[in-house]
């Protein structure tokens, strides 16, 4: 049987105006390379904060933060398991979550920026 995994963040609302950046940051985390097309949680960075606040993804699952404010943001996990280079201007940065628990994070240029992926 094959487990249907769902195309559930499918299409946002449709009037999303020219998103024009290719996406093409060369990551050096080794792997596939494939951009974060299918399935994922996306967190929008802008206006000074993380939207949503608390997203929750599945083990393994992936969170994609895109940096939508006109100054740079970073992603830098309170434990520092992961971290992202101050990032603009539509830039994306992408982790993997493959251990369960609640991990916090914050913006090291705004210590005052923070929020929760919960990963289950
Ligand atoms: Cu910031």
């Amino acid at each position: 049987m094959i487990g249907l995994l769902g195309l559930v963040s499918g299409c946002g609302s449709g009037s999303d105006g020219g998103g024009a950046a290719p996406a093409s940051t060369t990551t050096s985390a080794g792997g596939g390379g494939s951009p974060a097309a299918g399935g994922g949680t996306m967190v929008e960075v802008k206006n000074f904060s993380f939207m949503p606040a608390s997203a929750t993804v599945p083990v393994g699952g992936k969170v994609t933060w895109k940096f939508d404010d006109s100054t740079a943001h970073t992603v830098v996990a309170d434990d520092n398991s992961f971290s992202s280079p101050p990032l603009q201007g539509g830039q994306t940065f992408t982790h993997t979550f493959t251990t369960g628990g609640t991990v916090k994070y914050h913006c090291s240029i705004h210590p005052e920026m923070i929020a929760t992926i919960v990963v289950k």
